[in-house]
């Protein structure tokens, strides 16, 4: 049918071993009683776009290829928590000046609008009541990004999977 839409999202992709040790230093230091994001699922938003159908996304697609892309390496290390969306996330250490340009390039070019100045993070736990307690070491993971994706929020039985569309490398 041609009025199927799928949730679509612009992000940046963790690396299996990235999301790997990610997982594994969470289950070990961060305390929480409610469930973690699904390890698979851990990325960096860029920008939302909401439903899509075919057609929006193949122009998407068109326009996000002549977005110009930078080298992009994240620092991750700031514990944080968003009581209004009930997440706890792991936030680059310090601002990060050519993710952020990179973030608001992307926007402008494909006119996304989100309501919220972008922030990057990478959600860690949902429906969270309360802060995270963190245990022992506090994180400390470098990023140096890969490629720019385009997610699909595709639903399924297990709950949300995040299923990557399209790969544009980044230069490393
Ligand atoms: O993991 P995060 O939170 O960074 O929050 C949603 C998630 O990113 C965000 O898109 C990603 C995939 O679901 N998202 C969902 N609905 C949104 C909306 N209406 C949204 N971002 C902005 N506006």
């Amino acid at each position: 049918h041609t009025k199927t839409t799928q949730r679509l999202f612009l992000g940046l992709d963790l690396l299996t071993p990235e999301k790997q040790a990610l997982a594994d230093w969470q289950y070990r230091h961060l305390n929480h009683p409610r469930h973690a994001v699904y390890w698979g699922n851990y990325h960096l938003t860029l920008g939302f776009f909401g439903a899509c159908t075919q057609q929006q996304r193949d122009a998407l697609v068109e326009r996000i290829s002549n977005v110009e892309r930078p080298t992009l390496t994240s620092q991750f290390g700031l514990l944080g928590y968003w009581p209004e969306s009930r997440t706890v996330y792991l936030a680059p250490s310090q601002p990060n000046a050519s993710l952020n340009a990179f973030a608001g390039q992307l926007r402008q070019h494909l006119a996304i609008n989100d309501e919220r100045p972008f922030a990057p993070h990478i959600s860690l736990i949902r429906g969270a009541k309360e802060p995270a307690q963190m245990m022992g070491n506090p994180a400390n993971f470098r990023i140096r990004w890969t490629a720019l994706t385009l997610f699909w929020s595709k639903p399924t039985e297990q709950g949300v999977r995040y299923q990557p569309l399209a790969r544009w490398p980044l230069p490393l």
